[in-house]
């Protein structure tokens, strides 16, 4: 069969699609795991952002796919919803599959005629069995983890057991099927690998326990050593490790940096997202091992400075430091210190805008993420399908907008009981700019040729809104603010 997956063009504030191009992990794993003999093609249209409607019009014809797979996160609803319609005027033959963090999360939201069949979470054996059943013609009802349409109505098989790693059942990614060109960070080509699935902390604005329950399953190293290589084989000079906490096991964690080094593959740079806690309290041996192994940015899950916070959204535990057995404050200074020390940039995770966040509480978090971080990764809580913290929002009649295009995690779309959404999102918005701006001679040091060719559409991204009158101070930051949020808006309209 001819298979066609696409993942969305959406790209939020913090991930400029002038500097970041990442292709997603899902899609070419679901290539390599389909029998062999089918076509796969795999496109991700972040990389044709401008030209999506004329990219999917040209695939489709070029591919004649059976079948096309669409992988989407719930701010990519609408767009993933506009392509479909457009893909059923090109071919009304085609089969919809629809998989991913939104569907597996809202599966409801797609059985209204826009998707037959909705995979609900991991995909590589559902979709498998799946096209094996659309080519023979068999009944969907004994494929677990399907939600599908059957005559008028759909039906919802029973879910399907998370797949251990360990055996090999999942095989590698097929990066050969990837059609569109153009990866980036900062200029240098990119790439993802996974060396696990899973966390077994619930913090309770993160989707995966839902998706998942609380497990941790990991890869043998010598298959994350393939995988790396067949990314670098391929050109990558960049890999983000994307996996779900990787320093759940620092001890793997630390052996895997050794296994990268033995393998000389640390002269790619890596990127990953890790916990406070575990860097903090095991930082002494992991972070040189870090460094040498080519770990350049790491992503830093803070989420709050502040008890309070931090108490609501559940990730007290996973930024507590340790000594001697006992918990004795917050992580968060020490795994800061320990990276820069080792050479590491941080990213900074931040969540602002709680329930019962004031102005001061978020600008605590804002000097601290000004005066620590060397990138701001600053969100505001986001409801998003099914996770704890969106019935504990919903429940105090805190969300203030449902236009789910705008759940980006930089739209504020939840007030707290002291400030407005509007409030919220323009206290980050004025000074995170400042912080972004301040990385640009450590972008420039690193990657000279890219950031002076890009340096004026980096910046002028950075300070959306901004006009000579407001540089010279003849409008206020609100106007600015406005002018900001609406071409935000105009951006999101893909197709
Ligand atoms: C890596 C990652 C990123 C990366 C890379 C994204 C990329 N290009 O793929 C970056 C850093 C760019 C990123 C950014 C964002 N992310 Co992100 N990200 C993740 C993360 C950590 C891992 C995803 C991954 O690659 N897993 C490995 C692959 C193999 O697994 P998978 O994606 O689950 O896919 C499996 C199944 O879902 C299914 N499947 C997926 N697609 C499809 C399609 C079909 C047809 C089928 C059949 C099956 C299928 O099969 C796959 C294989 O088993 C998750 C989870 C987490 N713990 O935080 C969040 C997560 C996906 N991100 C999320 C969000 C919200 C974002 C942001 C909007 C903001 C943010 N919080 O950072 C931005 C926006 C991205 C953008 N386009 O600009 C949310 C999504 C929530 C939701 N309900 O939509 C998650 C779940 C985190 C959370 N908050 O809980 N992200
Ligand atoms: S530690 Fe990270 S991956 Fe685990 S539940 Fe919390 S936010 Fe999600």
């Amino acid at each position: 069969m001819n298979v066609l997956l696409l993942s969305m063009p959406d790209s939020f504030e913090h991930m400029s699609s002038i500097t970041i191009r990442m292709p997603n992990g899902a899609l070419t794993s679901l290539a390599g795991n389909v029998d062999p003999h089918h076509r796969v093609a795999v496109a991700d249209l972040i990389l044709v952002q401008a030209r999506v409607r004329e990219t999917v019009d040209a695939l489709v014809r070029e591919h004649a796919p059976d079948v096309v797979g669409l992988s989407v996160m719930t701010f990519q609803r609408r767009t993933a919803l506009r392509l479909i319609a457009r893909l059923r005027v090109l071919r009304p033959d085609l089969r919809i599959v629809v998989g991913g963090y939104d569907p597996s999360l809202a599966p409801d939201a797609w059985t209204d005629g826009s998707a037959d069949v909705v995979v609900r979470g991991e995909g590589e054996v559902s979709f498998r069995e799946l096209l094996r059943a659309f080519e023979t013609g068999r009944s969907l009802d004994g494929i677990a983890g399907l939600t599908y349409r059957e005559g008028g109505s759909y039906r919802r098989n029973p879910d399907r057991p998370v797949t251990g790693l360990e055996g090999g059942e999942v095989r590698l990614p097929d990066r050969g099927a990837r059609v569109l060109r153009g990866y980036t960070l900062l200029g240098r080509p990119v790439d993802v690998v996974e060396t696990s699935r899973g966390c077994t902390f619930d913090c309770s604005f993160c989707s995966i326990i839902e998706m998942r329950g609380r497990d941790f399953h990991t890869y043998a190293f010598d298959r994350v050593i393939a995988d790396i290589e067949d990314a670098r084989d391929r050109g990558a000079r960049a890999i983000f490790l994307v996996d779900d906490n990787i320093t759940l096991n620092v001890k793997r964690f630390a052996a895997l940096c050794r296994a990268i080094v033995d393998a000389r593959l640390h002269t790619i740079e890596y990127m990953v997202q890790g916990m406070t806690s575990a860097i903090a309290n095991a930082g002494e041996e992991l972070a040189p091992l870090m460094k040498k192994a080519g770990f350049r940015y790491v992503f830093l899950g803070i989420e709050n400075v502040l008890e309070e916070d931090l108490g609501f959204l559940k990730a007290g535990a996973k930024n507590a430091r340790r000594e001697g057995g006992r918990r004795t404050g917050n992580a968060t200074l020490r795994a800061v210190e320990l990276l820069h020390e080792h050479g590491m940039l941080v990213v900074g995770g931040l969540i602002v805008g709680n329930p019962s966040d004031t102005r001061e509480a978020i600008e605590a978090n804002l000097d601290f993420a000004a005066r620590h971080v060397d990138w701001p990764y600053i969100q505001h809580p986001t409801p998003y399908p099914a996770t704890p913290m969106t019935r504990d929002l919903e429940a105090r009649g805190l969300v203030i907008n449902d236009r789910l295009e705008e759940y980006d995690g930089t739209t504020a779309v939840v007030k707290s009981e002291h400030l407005s959404a509007d409030e919220i999102e323009f206290l980050r918005w004025r000074r995170e700019r400042f912080m972004k701006a301040r990385h640009f001679p450590t972008a420039l040091a690193h990657s000279p040729w890219f950031v002076l060719r890009h340096a004026p559409a980096m910046l002028a991204h950075t300070f959306r809104g901004s006009s000579l009158r407001s540089v010279l101070g003849l409008e206020s930051e609100r106007q600015v603010f406005a002018r900001y949020q609406a071409r935000r808006a105009a951006e999101r309209e893909y197709v």
